[in-house]
């Protein structure tokens, strides 16, 4: 048998490989990638504290305290995934905070559907934020916004990708989760993978600075696949709605139509595959 292994090049997976593919005027000004952190996250909080201008890019190869939102982890194992998070200092209203997750997941979305390929897996967004591929979670995005009175004084960016894991690697995660190696059959390059998402990302930030939030509101509502299906919300402080997705609200709120015809409105929280209670 071949070894089509034999002469690939090492992946180059460094702030130089991915400076040399952006194409951004702001994002990665300055790029570090770590070994190992405790979380990207806490890296860029402490370098916006320091006044550090937008656009820093913090990558690492391993986090031992990967956050998710509402008090989860994200998990990845080490070397072969994209951890990374960004520095912002957003001008537009601290209440349109929410509008940072959405431009990242659709930036996601853009990259991994370039990416293409033979199987060409069905990418999607799940609301809020999740990434899928053929169904199942690729990658999270975990905004935090430092505010001072009402207004911004920064914010952070933080994304998971899971790029080149081996199914068996994701452990009790397998069912719900998948990696763009698993789905596309290949390894992807890293780097070019994460300036694709930095460039995707600036164009739809510009945006919103600009204050254009339609244009990105309405490219991530129609890369839904929440809407139309039947679902049970579960909102953060774990109250559970159940019914059909309608639609999603400039604010992002998720409205879900219940059974009784009443139109509730879910902020903040998670969709879950339609598990009636009463059978
Ligand atoms: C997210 O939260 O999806 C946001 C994940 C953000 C991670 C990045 S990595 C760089 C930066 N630094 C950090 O510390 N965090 C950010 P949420 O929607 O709450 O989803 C969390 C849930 O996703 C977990 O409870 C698991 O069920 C699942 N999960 C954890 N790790 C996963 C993985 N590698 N792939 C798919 N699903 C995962």
């Amino acid at each position: 048998m071949t070894d089509t292994t034999a002469h690939r090049p090492p992946e180059r997976y460094t702030p130089e490989a991915v400076a040399a593919l952006l194409t951004t005027a702001v994002l990665g000004r300055r790029i570090e990638l770590h070994p190992q952190v405790a979380s990207t996250n806490d890296l860029v909080r402490e370098a916006g504290i320091r006044g550090e201008p937008e656009g820093l890019v913090v990558m690492a190869e391993e986090q031992m305290l990967g956050r998710g939102r509402l008090g989860r982890r994200w998990v990845a194992p080490a070397g072969c995934c994209v951890l990374c998070s960004v520095l912002l200092r957003p001008r537009f209203a601290a209440r349109e905070a929410f509008y940072i997750t959405i431009a990242a997941s659709l930036a996601i979305y853009r990259a991994c559907k370039a990416l293409g390929g033979p199987l060409q897996p069905v990418a999607g967004i799940k609301w809020p934020n999740d990434v899928l591929l053929n169904g199942r979670k690729v990658s999270g995005v975990l905004s935090e916004g430092e505010f001072r009175g009402g207004s911004w004084d920064f914010a952070v960016l933080g994304f998971g990708i899971n790029a080149n894991l081996r199914p068996d690697q994701l452990g009790e995660l397998r069912g719900a989760a998948t990696s763009l190696s698993a789905e596309l059959g290949r390894e992807v390059d890293r780097a070019a993978l994460l300036a694709k998402v930095l460039t995707e990302f600036e164009g739809l930030y510009f945006l919103l600075q600009g204050g254009q939030f339609g244009a990105v509101h309405g490219e991530w509502v129609a890369a839904l696949e929440t809407l139309g299906r039947r679902v049970t919300a579960l909102e953060g402080n774990g109250r559970r709605v159940e019914g059909k997705a309608l639609r999603a609200d400039p604010d992002g709120a998720l409205v879900v139509l219940t059974g009784e015809g009443v139109e509730r409105r879910v902020l903040a929280g998670d969709v879950l595959p339609f598990t009636p209670q009463n059978g």
